[in-house]
């Protein structure tokens, strides 16, 4: 299978506990390669138009709210079947259900605030790599 690449935020709770190396390392581990790296301050319209699929959804406003309160750090992960990876090892979306060993296992505090993003398919990859990255920024 050839090369992926997938889009992943540390989400602000991830960054408010200092592990970003931590998190780094559990990708690096399994052969996944920061291709694109940078600590943003999302914007409100941005962070909207990031889960602009999830609008109708009672969480949306304090998903949003959660996402721009302080930086994040946004990445470009390449490495064979990237997007699937990535999804076991941030494990599942609620912390309380993840596997064992997986970021949001060890990181995340509830479904809201989760450590991790990570695309959840090639195609939704391509979109949110667009929103974040001038294609200059991944290498
Ligand atoms: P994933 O991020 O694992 O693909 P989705 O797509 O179901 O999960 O959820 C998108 C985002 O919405 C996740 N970042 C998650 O933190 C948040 N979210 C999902 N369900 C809830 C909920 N019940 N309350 C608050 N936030 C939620």
């Amino acid at each position: 299978m050839a090369a992926e690449t997938t889009f992943a935020i540390i989400k602000p709770n991830a960054m408010k506990k200092n592990v970003i190396g931590k998190i780094i390392d559990k990708w690096e581990s399994a052969d996944l390669e920061v291709a694109g790296m940078k600590k943003i301050h999302m914007t409100s319209e941005k962070a909207q138009e990031f889960y602009a699929e999830h609008k109708e959804r009672p969480f949306f406003g304090e998903l949003v709210d959660f996402m721009t309160s302080s930086p994040v750090v946004v990445l470009a992960l390449r490495g064979e079947n990237a997007v699937l990876k990535n999804r076991e090892i941030m494990g599942a979306t609620n912390p309380e259900e993840a596997a064992e060993g997986t970021i949001r296992k060890l990181f995340g505090d509830n479904v809201g605030e989760n450590a991790v993003h990570g695309s959840d398919s090639t195609a939704s990859a391509e979109r949110e790599l667009a929103l974040f990255f001038e294609t200059t920024e991944i290498m």
